[in-house]
């Protein structure tokens, strides 16, 4: 898969891309990224790239002709169709079904935004479809673009090494991870869970499906009112249920969820 991306910070791609799962699907050719700075694409001695609002207000916005170059330049470095995304605060809100749709693309451009956004000209005549992160404000769409290029770039066939299947990934049948322990088996008087010693695979795997229902049951309710769950599924949450009110519900050791803030 290609990414080409556009932004007036290029820099903050190179590291990206020799990282992790990113720099490793890179370096093997499995994922391709390349980026295009408008200023490159400017014929004014000063470089222009951004100019005043019209109507006036505060900020800059982004000039629709050094874009158009650097979009068409884009285009134009491969015959493979590609498409056209802006990362804005005014896109759909990515989500895992989101990465697995853009997935979908052999070639993606990436417009990352800075200032106040782009001249609305750009977006209907060269733009596919906005894409968002999530419903906070950020400086821009580079750390956006990254973040799709993670996403994305996980899901390819042959990317992920044993850190555990693409298809595994917690969120990707809807539910949240189950706990993990590594050693020692005794932190501060604190054990591991017994079963997780037991070596009994088919026990831990009903464990972890149990604890993956109740975290998410406890942590985010809302995934659960999407998802329907088998009669196996029932009767595990069902259980770790009533094993909660069993020991720990009198307790104070249940840590809280932050509740969020009300208008
Ligand atoms: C503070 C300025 N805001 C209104 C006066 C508008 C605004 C413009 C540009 C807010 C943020 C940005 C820059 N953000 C992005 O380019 C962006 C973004 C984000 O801020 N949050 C979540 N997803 C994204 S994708 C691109």
């Amino acid at each position: 898969m290609r990414f080409d991306v556009i932004t007036l910070f290029p820099e903050q791609f190179r590291e990206a891309a020799t990282i992790g799962v990113v720099g490793r699907a890179i370096a093997n050719d499995k994922v391709l990224l390349e980026t295009w700075n408008p200023r490159d694409f400017t014929s004014d001695v000063h470089r222009t790239v951004d100019d005043r609002p019209f109507g006036g207000g505060p900020g800059m916005v982004m000039k629709v002709g050094p874009l158009k170059k650097t979009i068409q330049s884009a285009l134009e470095a491969s015959d493979d169709p590609a498409r056209v995304i802006y990362l804005s605060p005014q896109g759909r809100k990515l989500d895992q079904q989101g990465v697995t749709y853009l997935s979908q693309f052999s070639r993606l451009v990436l417009l990352a935004g800075r200032y106040e956004g782009v001249d609305e000209r750009l977006i209907q005549s060269h733009v596919d479809e906005e894409w968002s992160i999530g419903d906070f404000v950020l400086s821009g769409g580079e750390l956006p673009a990254l973040v799709m290029l993670d996403a994305v770039t996980r899901t390819l066939p042959d990317v992920l090494g044993h850190e555990c299947s693409a298809a595994e990934d917690s969120f990707v049948d809807g539910l949240l991870d189950h706990p993990h322990y590594t050693r020692p088996d005794v932190f501060d008087d604190e054990k591991v869970p017994e079963v997780l010693l037991s070596g009994d695979h088919k026990k831990i795997a009903i464990w972890r499906e149990k604890q993956a229902l109740g975290k998410t049951w406890q942590k985010r309710p809302d995934l659960l009112d999407k998802k329907e769950l088998s009669p196996q599924q029932k009767t595990l949450l069902g259980e770790y249920k009533a094993e909660l009110s069993g020991s720990v519900l009198s307790s104070n050791s249940i840590k809280l969820m932050p509740s969020e803030h009300k208008k």
